[in-house]
């Protein structure tokens, strides 16, 4: 990266409820996105922060999490679609550094975390994780590591589904706190994900508009005819 493109984009994913607006509001040190007070979901519509950290321009994407509870699978999925639209028409430019997926570390990993990481990888492409992907777990402060172990060795004890996403994710995983001063341990936490940001290739608009890509969102947003060749 050469002085003149020192820029980060950064997009958040993630089911409803998981800290992906409390991740943004790390990265960027500042309040810019407004963290839900309860269970319903909160952001509703993609957005935009920016601000200048490390010597680069940081701007991160937040966007609404799937499987709110009011809504069924198949509006829920169209939806989703939608504001991965409106996120890579954002980034039309510049592309995306970094697809943060973000996972609360004290919720269990149900059926829906999984279909929704499967969905990100209809809508962005099956190499989406492993080029771009960064898994951020929140709740830091409820990791335990007398009970556990260091976070390094708690990631290689899990087994089932949760083993699958943290062998696609590989060294880009991290546990953060997203709790206290943006001075503290949120700039800490804020600095080692632009590490792992800046070492991340762009995804382009073009990798978005690759025929599969394309053809797996017309199927999840149930727009245009789909015909499965055998
Ligand atoms: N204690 C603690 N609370 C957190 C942490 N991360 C997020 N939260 C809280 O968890 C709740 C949900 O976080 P949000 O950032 O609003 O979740 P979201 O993923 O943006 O949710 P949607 O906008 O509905 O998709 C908020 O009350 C946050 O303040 C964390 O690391 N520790
Ligand atoms: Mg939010």
């Amino acid at each position: 990266m050469t002085a003149s493109q020192r820029k980060i984009t950064i997009a958040l994913l993630g089911k409803t409820g998981h800290g992906k607006s409390a991740t943004g509001n790390t990265i960027l040190r500042k309040n810019y996105f407004k963290e839900s007070s309860n269970m319903s979901s909160c952001s509703k519509l993609v957005k935009d922060g920016e601000n200048k950290i490390d010597g680069y321009v940081v701007t991160v994407y937040d966007t609404p999490g799937p499987y709110d509870t009011d809504e069924n699978e198949a509006f829920m999925k169209k939806k989703a679609v939608e504001h991965c639209d409106t996120l890579m028409y954002a980034c039309t430019n510049s592309g995306v550094n970094a697809f943060i997926l973000v996972l609360n570390y004290s919720a269990s990993y149900t059926e829906e975390e999984i279909k929704t990481v499967n969905m990100y990888e209809q809508i962005f492409g099956p190499d989406f994780i492993k080029n771009h992907g960064i898994l951020v777990f929140t709740h830091g402060e409820n990791f335990d590591e007398e009970e556990t172990g260091n976070f390094k060795t708690w990631c290689n004890a899990q087994t089932g589904p949760m083993k699958t996403l943290i062998e696609k994710f590989q060294d880009n995983i991290l546990l953060i706190k997203n709790k206290g001063s943006f001075d503290g341990i949120r700039a800490t936490s804020s600095h080692d994900i632009l590490q792992l940001c800046i070492k991340k290739k762009e995804y382009l608009k073009c990798d978005y508009d690759r025929p599969s890509c394309i053809r797996n969102r017309k199927v999840l947003s149930g727009s245009g005819s789909y015909c499965k060749i055998m």
